[in-house]
Formats: C-alpha cells, structure tokens, sequence
C-alpha cells in the first residue's frame, strides 16, 4: 500500500466508532509521509502470559484488528521468547500459545490479511537480537523503567528481563516496521529501537527505516487493576481478580466488579486522577457501550458505587460473551489452529530471511558482492 492509501485507511480507522475511542495522534499521520522510501509495516506483539484481559483487547487487540481492516499491512506476533524472561510452566505456556491464538482469531485478527505467527517458529529473531545487542550499550538499557520495576522485586535478576527491550527492536527491525501500535509503556522500548535503527544504518548504510509508535488516548492505553488502580491491569498480576479477562464467565465478572477497590465517595463521577478505581470502571463501561464517561455518570446519579459495580458487571458480561463463545470454538479446532501458526510463520520467515541475509552481508558474516 502506498503513503497516500496508508493515510486514507488511518483516517477511515479513525471515523470507525470503535476507533473514536482511540483517537490518533495528529503527528501520526504527518509521521507516515516521512517512511515513503519504506513500504508501510505495522507490527504488534503479545506475550502468551495468560489470557487477554481488557486492558490488552481495547489497549492493543482491538486497535490492530482496525489496522487491519482498514487495509494496513499487518503482522501479528504471538511473542513466547519474550513470556520466559519470567519463568513458565511448560505445559502451560503450550496452552497458553494455543489460548492466545484462538483468542486473536476471535477478537478478529484475520490470518488471510494479517500474518499472525509464533515468534520461536522464526529463529532469526534471536540471531537479530544478537546482533543488535552488540550495538546497545548496558547503561542504554538499564536506564529503562521496564527493566526498573520488574527487576525491582526480584532477588536474582534474569538476564532476559535486562535484554527483552533489544529483542523486542528485533522483532521490529526484522520485519523493517514503519509503525508499532503500542501502550504508553512501550514507547521507551520503540526509542531504543529507534535508536539502534540510527547506529546500524549509520555504521552499515541504510538497512532498517526508523519505527513510529502509534500510541492511543491515554486511558485506553493504560486501564487500570481492579484491586490497585495505581497499577496498569495485568496478565501476570498474581491477583486474577485484579483483571477481567475475555474467557471470564458472567459469574466471574459479576464477582470480580463487586470487589474493584474504588473509594468513600458513593456517588459515581468521574475523575482518573482524584477518583482512579471508579473511573476505572467508568472507562470500561464507556468503551464497551459507546456512551461517554459524562453520559454513564448522568444515567448512574441514582446508584451508589457498589450499585454501579453491578451494572458495569452487566455490561461486560454481555459484550464479550460472544468472543468467549468464539475462542471456545475455535480452542476444539486443533489442526485449524495448528494450520494457522503455520503458515504465519511461512511467511514471516520468508520475510525475516531476506532481513537477515542482509544484516549478515553488511555486518561481515557472509562473502556477497
Ligand atoms: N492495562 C493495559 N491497558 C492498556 N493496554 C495494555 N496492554 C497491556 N496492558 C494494558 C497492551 O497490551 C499489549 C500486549 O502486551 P504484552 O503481552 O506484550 O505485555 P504487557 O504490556 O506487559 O501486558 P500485560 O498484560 O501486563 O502482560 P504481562 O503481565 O505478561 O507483562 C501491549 O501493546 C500493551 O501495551
């Protein structure tokens, strides 16, 4: 697709309802003029860590299944080499492949218009990052606030978690991304990708175009724990109650909605800063329903909170039965699901190879004239 399509399929995505949600930064669409020597690459990621919540479908999910139907040039990958830098049960992490994709699938990532492949299927992601490696520097990566916080509760600090920023530039670089659809916590690791894209085409001559970061509005790119609103809703929070998650049953939900810390205020207003645990909420209900968080707090002045719970609980509840329905479906397609991850990473590697022969002739592993 070219630069012009690219930007009329953003501005289409933009007027889709679901998508005035998550408006995109102006200085997005003047970015996509500036990669016209590349052809336009949207790349987006995500850990098999646990099954998706809210925060991961409307944060990242939902946005990449708009990308794509608008026409961009997707790729989706399932990023198990990145889920070990915290340890897993194998069997586990085995179901969990399969749970996400299924899940993809149902929220409507389509594998005929995105390529949607497991990251360990493609090894030149390792070999990449290896070299990528070699060009970054240990106070680079120290200095970031992922490595930060997730080290900081650890005794022993695996090397994985030090280095996961440079693979995470491979899995981008290898694919030559222009754009990553991202959360604001991930728009650190895109400069640092963005940086090793500057030293290599600097040391080595042009090789990779420089990734832009497609954030989305603030609140949709970090919905909050149900049990601590000061932290973002997490797949590997040891609280499952902390999460909705799309394969949660009405009961679950119901459940997990009564006990959402808010605050001693009873009314329902909403305020992400004074009021983080019922705007939370409020959030949620507004973007599962289409009505504003103005709106949800007029059609709420009768409830007190904890009736308020019961009526997001409902919302939820009915909006994603019919994904839980789907990834139930498709989890009994075994060889449908095999099929799939298959054939996506026939294609990835075939563009990932052609990367990678390239990155070995310029740093001087191959003898090509
Ligand atoms: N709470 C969130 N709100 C909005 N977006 C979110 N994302 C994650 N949490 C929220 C976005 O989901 C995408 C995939 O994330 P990931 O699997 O690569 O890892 P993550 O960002 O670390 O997500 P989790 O759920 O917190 O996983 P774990 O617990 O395994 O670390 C990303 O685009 C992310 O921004």
């Amino acid at each position: 697709m070219n630069s012009s399509n690219f930007t009329k399929t953003i501005f289409e995505c933009m007027r889709l309802k679901s998508l005035c949600f998550w408006p995109l930064r102006k200085s997005f669409c003047s970015e996509v003029h500036r990669t016209d020597s590349w052809p336009q690459r949207v790349f987006s990621g995500i850990q098999p860590t646990g099954a998706i919540h809210l925060g991961n479908y409307f944060g990242a999910v939902a946005r990449w299944r708009e990308l794509q139907d608008g026409g961009a040039n997707t790729m989706c990958c399932i990023a198990d080499l990145h889920s070990i830098t915290l340890p897993q049960e194998p069997l586990q992490l085995k179901k969990n492949i399969y749970q996400m994709t299924a899940t993809l699938l149902a929220c409507g990532i389509d594998p005929e218009k995105t390529i949607l492949f497991q990251q360990s299927q493609v090894p030149q992601h390792a070999e990449l990052c290896w070299v990528l490696a070699c060009h970054s520097t240990m106070a680079r990566l120290a200095h970031l606030p992922q490595f930060r916080e997730k080290s900081a509760s650890l005794k022993e600090v695996p090397v994985g978690i030090y280095v996961y920023p440079v693979l995470q530039a491979a899995d981008i670089l290898l694919y030559r991304s222009t754009h990553v659809p991202v959360g604001e916590d991930q728009v650190q690791h895109l400069q640092l990708a963005q940086q090793l894209v500057k030293t290599f085409n600097n040391r080595y001559g042009p090789t990779f175009p420089s990734p832009k970061a497609i954030v989305g509005d603030h609140t949709v790119s970090r919905l909050r724990s149900l049990r601590d609103p000061q932290k973002k809703m997490s797949k590997s929070d040891a609280d499952p109650r902390s999460r909705i998650e799309l394969m949660d049953s009405p009961a679950d939900i119901r459940e997990k909605c009564k006990k959402a810390v808010t605050d001693f205020t009873s009314a329902v207003t909403f305020n992400p800063v004074s009021r983080p645990g019922v705007s939370n909420l409020i959030t949620i209900h507004s973007l599962l329903s289409g009505l504003s968080p103005e709106d949800i707090c007029r059609d709420s002045s009768g409830l007190d909170t904890g009736r308020y719970k019961l009526v997001v609980a409902e919302v939820i509840a009915k909006n994603i039965a019919p994904i839980r329905e789907k990834v139930i479906h498709i989890m009994s397609k075994h060889q449908y699901l095999d099929d799939v991850l298959e054939s996506g990473a026939e294609k990835a590697v075939r563009i990932a190879r052609e990367t990678w022969n390239d990155v070995k002739n310029k740093v001087g592993f191959t003898y090509l004239l």
